[in-house]
């Protein structure tokens, strides 16, 4: 079989969710530019209608309990291993990503690990007073139908932690994946819907309208939100119409500080990995590198060492581990990008212009030396595979420039000694700070943005807290 071939299991679940022939709208394969298949057109009245359905189904699904709905995700996460190959390939072809490396096999790995993880995550009552006059517990609530909106860069690991905790505790869920990538959402949930209730968990297939309106539903309790900072707001004024409780991760532009001292060859490949997974195109990625003076050019040579062992290509052929930019529009803000940073005096030190010989959308590894702060490159979130290196020579500085801006989902800082590092990360205003990694998620550790990348907490027991209502019973 060749890479370009559907495979059956691909191409029957191709048929279970894409338009009929001659309906529809064209889904390329990023990579390749062909058409893999035809995005079903839906449009707010079927959005209305799906939650309607959402609605309806909603009392019966938290009257089920815990231990019935957990059930029922394990049973969930089952069926997205039964077919996690073919969902896999199809991501691939529709998202860019290789199957290997930490992409389309990983994504469908982390879906069905959240899956489990959340089904096995518990929130309790708690016992708030209890002084003999006083008894007060604090419980947790299904809120009722949760919009899930998603992105295109990890479509369905987005779109499961969205789900996970919802239908966990109690809510159904209606989804609208991103425009770029719907045909690969849509295959995952009709897998899980091979064993959950009906209109529990409902896919719309719609354009940026029908996010609007699922935003802006009387009907919608909560909005679950991953992408741009511009949707998030309109998001948030929408809100003010339905009071949807919302949950925003809306991206970022994550700073790294590299400390005096470090050892460039033993942090090269968690460096390269915490800026190029996905090939860049990742919330939590590493965006802006700052590194001491005394070890900036063996940083630089030890990056670049890396990248030019690091094979890119089409995601369905087994060697490669970098994809191309999944969309015109993504490849267009990297290319314009690069070129600013070019014309003022940035130097390339790899890659630095498209590569049309491996196809359309593809871009090279860059790696952009003598960056400074105030360049678009470094001060815009590129999301695709460039990394502006900064130099710095008092730390002091450095953390004001991982701060200066007015976004702050992530945040890394690399140095030998660990609580050195741990005082640096300590004054990073960002969501999540890691040391000596950058961009790892874990099911039991919340996540979650502060200024401009959002707010709101996911995964782990927050989660399930910001995904219900509380109620105090008091007597
Ligand atoms: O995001 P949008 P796009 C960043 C990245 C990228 C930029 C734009 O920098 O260049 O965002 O990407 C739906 N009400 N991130 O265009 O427009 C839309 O249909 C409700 C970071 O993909 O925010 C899609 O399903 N929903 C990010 C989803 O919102 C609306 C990941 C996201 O679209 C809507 C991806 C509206 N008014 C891109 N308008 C991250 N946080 O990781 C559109 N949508």
């Amino acid at each position: 079989m060749s890479e370009a071939a559907l495979s059956p299991d691909e191409a029957a679940l191709l048929d279970r969710v894409q338009a009929p022939e001659g309906q529809g709208r064209e889904i390329l394969d990023a990579a390749t530019r062909e058409v893999i298949g035809r995005a079903p057109v839906q449009t707010v009245a079927d959005l209305d209608d799906a939650i309607a359905r959402a609605k309806a189904a909603q009392p019966g699904w938290e009257a089920l309990g815990h231990q019935k709905r957990s059930d029922l995700l394990l049973q969930a996460a089952d069926a997205i291993d039964a077919r996690a190959e073919a969902l896999a390939r199809l991501l691939s072809r529709e998202q860019g990503k290789p199957l290997n490396g930490p992409n389309a096999r990983f994504e469908l790995g982390a879906c069905s690990a959240w899956l489990r993880a959340t089904a096995a995550t518990v929130l309790e009552p708690e016992v708030l007073v209890d002084d003999g006059e006083t008894h007060a517990e604090l419980h947790y609530k299904a809120i009722g139908v949760v919009g899930a909106i998603g992105p295109w860069n990890w479509p369905l690991m987005i779109a499961i932690w969205q789900i996970a905790p919802s239908l966990r505790m109690g809510n159904t869920v209606v989804v609208k994946p991103s425009e770029y990538t719907p045909l690969s959402v849509l295959a995952m949930i009709s897998v899980m819907n091979e064993v959950l209730p009906p209109d529990v968990l409902i896919g719309v297939s719609g354009d940026r309208e029908v996010g609007a309106r699922l935003a802006a539903h009387p009907d919608v309790d909560k909005v679950m939100f991953t992408g741009s900072t511009a949707t998030g707001r309109k998001i948030i004024e929408s809100s003010a119409g339905n009071l949807a409780r919302l949950t925003l991760e809306l991206g970022g532009n994550d700073a790294g500080i590299v400390l005096p001292g470090t050892d460039p060859k033993a942090i090269a490949q968690d460096l390269f990995w915490g800026a190029f997974i996905n090939t860049g195109q990742t919330c939590a990625a590493l965006k802006r590198l700052y590194v001491h003076d005394s070890i900036y050019d063996d940083v630089v040579d030890a990056l670049k060492e890396v990248a030019e062992q690091t094979p890119m290509g089409v995601g369905l052929s087994e060697d490669n581990v970098l994809g191309p930019l999944q969309n015109t529009q993504q490849f267009d803000i990297v290319n314009r990008l690069v070129d600013d940073a070019k014309a003022r005096g940035a130097r390339i030190v790899t890659g630095g212009a498209p590569a049309p010989e491996l196809g359309e959308l593809f871009y090279p590894i860059t790696l952009i030396a003598d960056a400074t702060d105030g360049m678009a490159v470094v001060d815009e979130e590129q999301f695709g595979p460039v990394l502006p290196i900064v130099k710095y020579s008092d730390v002091e500085d450095a953390i004001a420039s991982a701060n200066r801006l007015d976004v702050g989902l992530g945040g890394s800082v690399w140095g030998p000694d660990r609580d050195e590092a741990r005082k640096v990360a300590a004054r990073i205003q960002s969501g999540t700070v890691w040391i000596n990694s950058h961009g790892g998620v874990h099911p039991m550790i919340p996540f979650g943005g502060v200024k401009g990348s959002g707010y709101g907490l996911e995964f782990g027991v927050e989660g399930l807290k910001s995904v219900a209502v509380p109620q105090i019973i008091n007597g």
